[in-house]
């Protein structure tokens, strides 16, 4: 029997794989059985979140007692169409790149261990804007917990590797290592585990850095021998700007948004300048919701000038909005 689950279970769902503490967790994970439809098809369904929720009110008291004298998470707000996390090993060039890609001004220098708290910035995409978060190193010995938040919560992550030292691919293979230990780890999609709680895999672009160096090329091929990985790869340099462009491109694609400009009612234009930005599949409602409950409360009716409908046809709620709509909301 097919589960049949809402798009309300989804979202929790998606905010369930992006918790970053287990109180956190269990709030997704009691939404999750409060949205499950609630027949024989679901069963099985519903008795694993019971195994969850338990678990992780068991992380819970966990959480608390450690917390003492513990450091407090770090975290960054979200901004923009989407959040893109920076990893690599010590010198892979992280910084150079949210230098290059945003007006953020990182420390960038020829030593290692030089980023020591998470920097954010703004990477423009036409008339949006993406979230970059430049990272310290992780290595072996050199991973804070918070940098785990940090990633489960990312859309995307780049992971980036030095081809301007022969230490490069084995720092790669290092930091993969150290993920693997933990609940948070890279995969060619997001998803979260089913059977293993709490376990979250994040999105990620592999990007060899420096492309420019002596001896990259070489190294580029030893690290595709050596760790044949199925993920999208996007050879660059950082520091002369080869391959950033289509970088940039699948960065903000890899989103998975729509922008859509909102109009008043009784003004002649819309606001072009500053596009929202939804995910694919959104409604006219869930753009109405951004802007204020209020609104998606009181909406009647949009009007919307666009390539799927004739320009200013008002339609209802359910709308599924297309890239560059432009959209009046009449409450
Ligand atoms: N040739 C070359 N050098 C680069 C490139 N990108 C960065 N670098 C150099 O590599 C060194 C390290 O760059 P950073 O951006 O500080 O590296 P990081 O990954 O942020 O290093 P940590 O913060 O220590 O983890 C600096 O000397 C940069 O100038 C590149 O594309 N080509
Ligand atoms: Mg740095």
């Amino acid at each position: 029997m097919p589960a049949n689950l809402t798009p309300s279970y989804h979202k929790a769902e998606e905010e369930y794989r992006r918790a970053q503490t287990a109180e956190e967790e269990l709030r997704c994970l009691q939404l999750m059985l409060a949205e499950m439809p609630k027949h024989k098809g679901t069963d099985h369904l519903q008795a694993d979140l019971k195994t969850k929720i338990a678990q992780a009110k068991k992380d819970m008291a966990v959480e608390k007692s450690s917390k003492k004298g513990g450091r407090p998470g770090v975290r960054i707000p979200r901004q923009g169409a989407g959040t893109v996390v920076i990893l690599g090993g010590p010198n892979a060039g992280k910084s150079q790149f949210l230098k290059t890609m945003t007006r953020a001004t990182p420390e960038v220098a020829a030593y290692p261990f030089t980023t020591t708290t998470p920097m954010p910035g703004m990477m423009p995409w036409q008339d949006v804007f993406v979230q970059l978060i430049d990272m310290p190193p992780i290595t072996k010995d050199f991973f804070e917990s918070y940098v785990q938040g940090i990633i489960r919560s990312a859309d995307l992550a780049l992971l980036m590797i030095d081809l301007g030292d022969d230490a490069g691919v084995e720092q790669c293979q290092e930091l993969l290592e150290r993920l693997q230990t933990t609940k948070t780890r890279l995969a060619s999609e997001s998803y979260l585990d089913e059977d293993d709680v709490g376990l979250s895999y994040t999105r990620t672009f592999v990007v060899p850095n420096k492309i420019d160096a002596d001896g990259a090329a070489d190294r580029l091929e030893l690290f595709h021998e050596l760790m044949p990985l199925d993920w999208r790869e996007f050879v660059i340099s950082a520091a002369d700007g080869t391959g950033i462009e289509p970088l940039r491109d699948a960065i903000y694609h890899s989103l998975d948004v729509v922008r859509v400009y909102s109009k008043m009612p009784k003004a002649k234009q819309a606001d072009m300048d500053k596009p929202f930005t939804l995910r694919v599949g959104s409604t006219m409602v869930d753009l109405a919701n951004e802007i204020h409950k209020d609104i998606a409360a009181s909406l009647k009716f949009g009007r919307v000038w666009g390539e799927a409908v004739h320009d200013g046809t008002p339609m209802k709620g359910d709308y599924v909005l297309h890239d560059k709509d432009i959209v009046e909301l009449n409450v």
